[in-house]
């Protein structure tokens, strides 16, 4: 075993011999020898080291910018494909039992689907009907109360519009609960920098009593005035500034949605669909608006 170590190493080095005998011109098989009882790598590294300082700085020069371009190229494909994923999320927000679980089986499947209190989110990837074929990440959050906060700080920055469901057929009980909601998600910082747009869908329409979705826009409307109102005034009345949210609208002027950095659009449909349970949805007003984005 030995033997055939040494023997290795001794034609290694009258390799390496060769090799500097060809560049120095000399003849220094002999020290090569010697030096490779101690390391063999170092007849290597020093042939390796003359190589580059031999070498054309216009070389090493081109070999550092080649190095630049990769590392850049890294860097921007990194950024634009986290660009891509940042904003693609559409996030289907409301309160319990506005419809949004059944609207997320309609808009995946077309299918009726008979639907529990959600506890977690769900997502799955939704085709837009338009001809760019996009995709968008579908995610349903879950509509309680002690929920809420932690699933919209997890999407808030990745939504690229938010659809807001509302129950058309109860809205008059619920407008405050709808106004405290949106209020919350409207003075968001991460939201309104990102300015995602905002659906407004006023779900449940099959149902005779179901208000329309420009009732609801003004009411809407008015409970957010007097929100903007009595929450900045508890806010100032804590600690002398308005927190960490913003002021909602425009000062001085009565709240309108028109003012708001994003898109606001509002629709009526009816997931449920006005043939009932086997009947399709009435949702082309969501899925255009979902084409859209
Ligand atoms: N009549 C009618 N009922 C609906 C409509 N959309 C949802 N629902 C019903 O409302 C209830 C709550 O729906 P769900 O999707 O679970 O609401 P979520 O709590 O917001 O997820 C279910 O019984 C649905 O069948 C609709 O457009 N019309
Ligand atoms: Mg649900």
């Amino acid at each position: 075993m030995r033997q055939i170590w040494q023997h290795h190493s001794h034609s290694q080095a009258s390799l390496i011999g060769q090799m500097e005998a060809d560049s120095t011109g000399g003849n220094m098989g002999d020290k090569a020898e010697v030096e490779m009882a101690e390391n063999p790598f170092e007849p290597y590294i020093e042939s390796i080291r003359q190589q580059l300082e031999d070498q054309d700085p216009v070389f090493l020069i081109g070999v550092i910018v080649a190095l630049a371009a990769v590392v850049i190229t890294c860097v921007f494909l990194k950024y634009f494909l986290s660009s891509k994923t940042v904003q693609s999320a559409v996030l289907l927000v409301g309160l319990c039992d506005s419809g949004k679980t059944l609207l997320f089986s309609r808009l995946l499947s077309g299918k009726f689907k008979r639907t529990q209190t959600s506890i977690t989110d769900s997502s799955a990837p939704y085709k837009a009907k338009n001809d760019r074929g996009s995709t968008w990440t579908l995610i349903d959050l879950p509509g309680h109360d002690s929920l809420r906060p932690q699933y919209l700080e997890k999407f808030k920055s990745a939504a690229r519009a938010i659809v807001f469901v509302v129950d058309s057929a109860i809205f008059q009980k619920e407008v405050r609960d709808v106004a405290e909601f949106l209020y919350v998600l409207l003075t968001d910082t991460v939201i309104s920098r990102n300015a995602p747009a905002l659906l407004m869908t006023c779900n449940k329409q099959d149902i005779t009593m179901a208000k329309s979705a420009k009732l609801i826009q003004q009411q809407l409307e008015k409970e957010l005035n007097t929100l903007r109102v009595t929450r900045s005034a508890a806010l100032s009345s804590q600690d002398g500034s308005v927190g960490g949210s913003l002021y909602l609208g425009k000062k001085g002027k009565d709240f309108e949605f028109s003012q708001l950095p994003m898109k606001v659009e509002f629709l009526e449909c009816s997931a449920r669909g006005s043939k009932g349970e086997e009947g399709s949805a009435d949702i082309e007003n969501l899925e255009s608006s979902l084409a859209k984005l």
